[in-house]
């Protein structure tokens, strides 16, 4: 597989050199609360990992959420190349939506990546409030919720993290806390002005004893600016500036979070 859980407290990653190069630069940044620890790389059965703290270490059958950031889930560069039509994507898509493809996707019965992935964006949140809920897991023994493709309106999402919280104000407060010093940090971090943020989550995780974090996760497709260039990460993006809306998504998600509490 492309992780291993090591007893020590560590996760062995599936080696990717773009992200050993974000982990490398993010141990140096302000970010570096905000990401799990970098322990550098180690070989297995032939295979080179990542090396990383594992999150849930310190918490009691913790219950977790992986949130994708941002507005666009590819590269701007994914845009040029142009590859092969994916017949995987296609029976991806139909699977969802048998209505989806193009009357010439369905004669190829197959759909570029980019078309792909952008109509995930806009079934889901993505597209309308910068961020979608990937998976969650309310306790070990329970399975994982990952149905959550066509959740898109901000109801739908409260909807889904009211489940998460189990609708624990207590949780709420916790997440909340977290992700305004989060906000804080990014507003002012070296690495984020610097780097194109796509397809990274925030992984949530709290437990039975009130204990809460967030933290940034997947870098892999996490992309170096030229030296002139920096992003705000809330401009909308036009094809050419590669803005990600991060930071807009995270404002979205503070918002509705914090329409959850009592009043
Ligand atoms: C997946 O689509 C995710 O977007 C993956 O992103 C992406 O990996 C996959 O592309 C794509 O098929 P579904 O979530 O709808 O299954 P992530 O890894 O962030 O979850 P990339 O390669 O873009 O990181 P392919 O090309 O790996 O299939
Ligand atoms: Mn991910």
């Amino acid at each position: 597989g492309s992780f291993h859980v090591g007893a020590d407290g560590t996760l062995l990653k599936r080696f990717c050199e773009g992200e050993q190069q974000c982990y490398l630069r993010l141990m140096e940044d302000t970010l570096r609360p905000f990401v799990p620890a970098y322990h550098g790389v180690v070989q297995l059965d032939e295979q080179d990992y990542n090396m990383m703290d594992n999150l849930l270490t310190h918490f009691s059958m913790p219950a977790v959420m992986d949130c994708k950031m941002g507005s666009r889930t590819y590269l701007e560069e994914e845009l040029l190349i142009s590859r092969e039509p994916r017949k995987d994507m296609y029976e991806k898509m139909i699977a969802v939506d048998p209505e989806a493809p193009t009357a010439q996707e369905r004669a190829q019965q197959a759909v570029l990546k980019t078309r792909y992935m952008q109509w995930r964006e806009t079934l889901s949140s993505t597209t309308s409030l910068g961020f979608r809920i990937e998976g969650f897991r309310v306790s070990a023994n329970e399975e994982c919720h990952t149905n959550f493709k066509r959740t898109r309106s901000r109801d739908q999402v409260m909807e889904v993290l009211h489940n998460f919280v189990e609708s624990n104000p207590h949780i709420v407060w916790g997440y909340l806390r977290r992700l305004k010093q989060l906000r804080q940090v990014l507003e002012t971090s070296d690495f984020f002005r610097a780097h194109e943020v796509v397809g990274s989550s925030l992984l949530f995780v709290h437990d039975w004893t009130g204990r809460t974090g967030v933290w940034m996760i997947d870098f892999g497709k996490t992309a170096a600016l030229p030296p002139h260039l920096t992003l705000d990460h809330r401009t909308p993006w036009v094809e050419g500036n590669r803005e990600d809306g991060y930071l807009w998504g995270l404002d979205n998600l503070i918002d509705i979070l914090t329409d959850m509490l009592p009043l």
